[in-house]
């Protein structure tokens, strides 16, 4: 149960035994999740001072190496979830295979996957508007003990035990489920302390926000260019607002919070679109419908696809529920 102040900390052991058969593992992967998130956001917040810290590739006035951010966050979730031997094996955008952690005695008994987006909307960064990370967590499927295989990934979204982002925008958020409802944390940057400030968060069943690169148009499938005629048409409770901030956790926050829908639809350019299954649209539309709101590509599920690649793509349609419904009638009958 979720209260008011609680810290994401003592949510957590509260909440330890809603996790299906966890022995604390699950709980100690979300805590080291937000000691990574914590890590990483001073980094982002430090963006701004690139210039005077030295642009990504050159030595900063420590003398170190500017890393970019991106590869950054990789790097720091990665070694955060190794180091404390957590996890049997790690998925990320930034890498081309996937990483197969063995403990120290070259055993790794661990039962939890986790793949990632480690820093999602970077190139948002040069302009200060807010990125985010996504995870998304599996339990293996392969045999406990042996080297985790392609099989542990290529899992459908609707086998996640757990998924979340952290957004770093104007304040820092872990916002994530275990498959009880979702729940926001907002970080005191003073003290490093998450505090619940969102709990069990709802993505209401209407809204009149949607999110969609309308550069983009002309290349749409026909059905998504008449549901934008829709939004914009004058009748009953539209137009809608147009909102597009060109950060996948960002919009689907704002959308969750006031209602509305994020489209990233397929192209002739890119026929799968451009969002990524595995480690963005599985993890949101898990979330999505654990605060009550639904994902498709258009038309099916996101959660029940069977996933065939690590870095597979597909049209990506998310939020409230009724607005995704009218969605997929367009992509039905075009
Ligand atoms: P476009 C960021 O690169 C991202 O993956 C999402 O976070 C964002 O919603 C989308 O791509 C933006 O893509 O083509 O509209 O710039």
């Amino acid at each position: 149960m979720a209260k008011q102040n609680q810290t994401l900390g003592e949510f957590i052991i509260e909440n330890q035994e809603e996790f299906k058969y966890s022995s604390g593992e699950l709980s100690r992967l979300i805590n080291s999740i937000r000691l990574a998130a914590k890590v990483v956001n001073h980094e982002v917040n430090k963006a701004g001072l690139v210039d005077i810290l030295g642009a990504a590739g050159e030595t900063n006035v420590q003398g170190e190496d500017q890393q970019k951010l991106d590869v950054y966050a990789n790097e720091i979730f990665i070694k955060t979830l190794t180091n404390r031997e957590i996890v049997c094996g790690i998925a990320s955008e930034e890498e081309d295979d996937y990483i197969t952690i063995t403990g120290r005695n070259k055993k790794n008994d661990n039962k939890y996957i986790v793949l990632m987006d480690p820093l999602d909307g970077s190139s948002n960064i040069d302009v200060n508007v807010s990125v985010g990370t996504i995870f998304s967590i599996y339990r293996r499927v392969t045999p406990t003990g042996t080297p985790v295989t392609i099989e542990d990934f290529l899992q459908p979204g609707k086998n996640q035990v757990a998924a979340g982002y952290i957004v770093y925008g104007t304040s820092t958020m872990i916002v994530y489920s275990t498959g009880h409802g979702v729940n926001g944390f907002t970080l005191n940057p003073a003290i490093g302390t998450y505090y619940l400030s969102h709990p069990n968060m709802k993505y209401p069943e209407d809204g009149n926000i949607y999110s969609v690169n309308e550069g983009n148009y002309v290349h749409f499938p026909q059905g998504v260019k008449d549901y934008i005629k829709y939004c914009q048409k004058e009748e009953d409770n539209r137009p809608y607002s147009a909102r597009y901030i060109g950060s996948l956790v960002s919009d689907f926050h704002r959308n969750m919070i006031k209602g509305g829908i994020y489209i990233y639809p397929n192209t002739a350019k890119d026929p799968d679109g451009k969002l990524r299954l595995l480690y963005e649209c599985n993890p949101m539309a898990y979330l999505a419908e654990q605060a009550g709101g639904s994902a498709s590509n258009g038309f099916e599920r996101i959660l029940d696809i069977q996933p065939t690649t690590l870095h597979q793509r597909v049209p990506f349609f998310c939020g409230s529920k009724n607005m995704v419904a009218k969605a997929e009638e367009f992509m039905h009958n075009s």
